[in-house]
């Protein structure tokens, strides 16, 4: 394959730019129909036959055969064991993450995920009162694409809410070897030992896992097995066949976001080192052939020298040949007549990282409006952010920004609405809810409420 990235180069002033701004954006995520079918079958049989069905697809679909569920649970000392082993400089970066995740989702629960309640003039108490989730799924995808970085950032804001049980699926087997019914095979062939995932499930407070992937994990934490416990929302990124089994248990448990490929808007005046800008369009573009990454320039010289260090870069890059795929099919560096137009075209864009690489940053943040999030200035690289600066990773992708926020603490919460009517309360609000419970023909409504005044009218007969 070639090793030339080029990412389609678009100008505002083009009168064809519409058109090729429409086709670059275009991004089909439909689901197979094939793949929806087998995933309807998998839940069902997972449903009637809890863990033998889950043992025999994950004996077929991962490899991994074993004899009971419990064969297929880690415990605690393996994810202690796990971190143990790490060089002394991943250890101490994984906790030194996982303390700013930590921080940052405290803050967010104490600005926004708080009770409340106040009493209105007749002494009545109106209010919301804020509680944890009980037990909640985390699906880490297994194989490459098994981020300990992702298992913090949803293990993370999960326990600041106070979830009392994050119970983790991981479909590869992640540690050298699992029992396996007696016959002493290893699983160590069938996948690489993630011993990161084991060592950020022990710092970020995971409290149970099992080595089960897949639409039949889906399944498992949604409905329950004998040895699997029934959760209340999976979050957590997966493939085709994971999203299609979490939108399907959708009703049944909560889900976080579908998150589509990794995107990233480089809006940049100039002031940025280019091979900084280049890198940063690498790093989402690394992650998967339909990744995005858009550079929005006012400056023509600016994007043929990030075109430049793109070509000088590249070849260093052990994952070029994805970075070329993604560059090619779907990036773009776009030139723009002004900073203030490079921002509305953002906006239209709603990406999921947003990188305002300019030496005034503050001046054109209060411009955008639709974005995962917004990195400010050029020492903020998206890197950080998917690591350890504290907000969370797992961010509305495909343009959804418009519409939905990053996975936070508030995502492991639920509110209740709280009311505790005083006798005061009782006259003011009975006449207006029996009033308007008989225009509805309500009369038991209407009887409730009228009931408590302190003088009863006669019950008055349907409309
Ligand atoms: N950028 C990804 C998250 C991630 N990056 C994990 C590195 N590891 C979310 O779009
Ligand atoms: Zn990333």
């Amino acid at each position: 394959m070639s090793l030339l990235a080029r990412p389609a180069r678009l100008s505002t002033a083009d009168s064809e730019f519409e058109a090729q701004f429409a086709a670059r954006l275009h991004w089909s995520a439909e689901t197979d129909g094939a793949i929806e079918l087998r995933v309807a079958d998998i839940l069902t049989d997972v449903r009637e036959r809890g863990d033998a069905a889950v043992l025999e697809y994950t004996a077929r679909f991962d490899g991994l055969s074993a004899s009971t569920m419990a064969d297929l649970e880690l415990t605690q000392a393996d994810f202690k064991a796990a971190f143990d082993s790490l060089p002394n400089a991943q250890r101490d970066a994984l906790q030194a993450a996982t303390r700013r995740v930590r921080s940052y989702h405290e803050a967010q629960k104490k600005a926004g995920g708080e009770s409340w309640s106040y009493r209105d003039e007749d002494g009545t108490l109106l209010g919301q009162k804020v509680t944890p989730l009980d037990r909640v799924g985390i699906y880490v995808p297994g194989g490459k694409a098994a981020y300990p970085s992702s298992l913090i950032m949803n293990a993370v804001p999960a326990h600041v809410a106070g979830v009392q049980e994050i119970i983790m699926v991981v479909p590869t087997p992640v540690r050298g070897s699992v029992a396996t019914g007696g016959n002493g095979e290893s699983t160590s062939a069938r996948g690489e030992r993630n011993d990161l995932v084991l060592a950020a499930a022990y710092v970020a407070g995971v409290t149970r896992a099992f080595t089960i992937g897949g639409a039949q994990a889906v399944a498992a934490l949604a409905y329950g097995t004998a040895t699997v416990p029934r959760v209340d929302k999976i979050t957590g990124p997966g493939n085709a066949y994971v999203a299609s089994a979490k939108k399907r248990v959708f009703g049944t448990v909560g889900i976080d976001m579908i998150a589509g490929p990794s995107e990233i808007l480089v809006l940049a005046d100039g002031s940025t080192p280019a091979e900084w800008v280049a890198m940063d369009l690498f790093s989402q573009a690394e992650h998967d052939e339909l990744a995005q990454s858009i550079l929005l320039c006012p400056s023509e010289a600016y994007i043929e020298a990030v075109q430049r260090e793109i070509d000088r870069l590249l070849p260093s890059m052990p994952r070029a040949a994805i970075i070329v795929k993604s560059l090619n099919d779907r990036g773009a560096l776009i030139h723009t007549r002004s900073m203030e137009e490079a921002c509305a075209i953002s906006n239209r864009i709603a990406p999921e990282h947003l990188e305002v690489s300019s030496s005034d940053p503050h001046r054109w943040e209060p411009l955008l409006r639709h974005a995962g999030a917004i990195f400010l200035g050029a020492y903020t690289s998206e890197s950080l952010g998917d690591y350890c600066a504290g907000p969370n990773h797992v961010l509305p992708t495909s343009g959804t920004a418009r519409f939905s926020s990053p996975l936070g603490v508030y995502d492991f919460q639920k509110r209740s609405s709280l009311i505790e009517v005083s006798s005061a309360g009782a006259q003011t609000l009975g006449s207006i809810a029996a009033e308007m419970a008989y225009g509805e023909g309500l009369q038991a409504h209407a009887r409730a409420a009228e009931m408590r005044l302190d003088v009863v009218p006669p019950m008055r007969s349907a409309k």
